[in-house]
């Protein structure tokens, strides 16, 4: 990597990090670009992650997001996840905000952690938003013990709000930081996408982990670090802090 990424890292005072989809490619997670694969292919998320999706079929929402909090549970972080972990104990100041749902970066040890579109491991019910204790294990939808409405997955569908709160700390992280770390993301989901943005507005360093330069920016302060998050992140932590 280059001594102008490495002094970078090194120096930096607050390192806010984006991730996406990508860093838990190598835990076995598809990407949100991937086709979904199997009975699934015919889909495309985002016909299946929307409320009025949901409204239309409950039961095939429902089963999706089953299938996919199942499979959670035979997959690991990677060592993307635990270079982020690491990185927190080797800079002043880390803001870790993520797109992913999959709760890797808690079970890779990282702490408070920025979910800006939900995890996949929580359930509410679809009116009142009541939480629900845990995720029925049910083919068909359960009903809201309180109210009776139908059960959802706690993630932020497409054409919801974010959650306020945390949009507003990853949006403020961006505005404060001095190293912006964007992984595995396609920066095509907003508003999510626009946080590298604010950071590159400020002349501040933005470094992109991305074994793909499509859909990424450039410039004097970016740098491209080309390849998988599992192995680019551990690579940036041995360099900037060798032995
Ligand atoms: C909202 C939870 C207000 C569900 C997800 C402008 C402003 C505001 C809104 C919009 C706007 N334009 C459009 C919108 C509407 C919409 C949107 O952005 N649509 C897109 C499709 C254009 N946004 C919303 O609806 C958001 N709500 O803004 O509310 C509003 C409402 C209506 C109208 C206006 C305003 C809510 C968005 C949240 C959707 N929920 N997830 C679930 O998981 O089921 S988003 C979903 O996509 C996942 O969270 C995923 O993380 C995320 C983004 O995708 P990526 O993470 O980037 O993943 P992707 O597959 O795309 O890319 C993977 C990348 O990894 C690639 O670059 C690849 O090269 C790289 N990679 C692969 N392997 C590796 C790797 N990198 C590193 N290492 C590797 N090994």
């Amino acid at each position: 990597m280059s001594p102008a990424t490495i002094a970078a890292i090194r120096g930096a005072r607050h390192v806010a990090v984006l991730t996406g989809a990508g860093i838990s490619a190598e835990s076995g997670i598809p990407t949100f670009r991937d086709a979904l694969t199997g009975w699934w292919a015919r889909f495309r998320p985002e016909d299946l992650a929307t409320p009025e999706a949901f409204q239309r079929d409950p039961d095939l929402v429902w089963r999706w997001y089953r299938e996919r909090r199942l499979r959670l549970r035979d997959v690991m972080p990677n060592p993307g996840h635990y270079a982020l972990a690491e990185l927190a104990r080797r800079v002043p100041s880390l803001t870790l905000v993520t797109q992913n749902v999959d709760g890797l970066h808690a079970r890779a040890g990282s702490a408070d952690v920025i979910e800006l579109h939900g995890n996949l491991a929580r359930v509410k019910c679809f009116d009142q938003g009541h939480p629900a204790p845990d995720f029925p294990d049910t083919d068909a939808v359960p009903r809201c013990a309180l109210c009776g409405s139908p059960l959802r997955p706690d993630v932020v569908w497409f054409g919801e709000l974010l959650p306020a709160d945390a949009l507003r700390r990853a949006q403020a992280a961006a505005g404060d930081c001095d190293v912006f770390l964007s992984v595995g993301t396609s920066n095509l989901v907003e508003p999510a996408a626009s946080l590298p943005w604010i950071a590159t507005r400020r002349g501040v360093t933005v470094m992109i982990v991305n074994p793909s330069a499509t859909g990424q920016s450039s410039g004097p302060n970016i740098h491209h670090l080309a390849g998988p998050a599992g192995r680019v992140l551990p690579e940036l932590l041995r360099e900037a802090w060798p032995g």
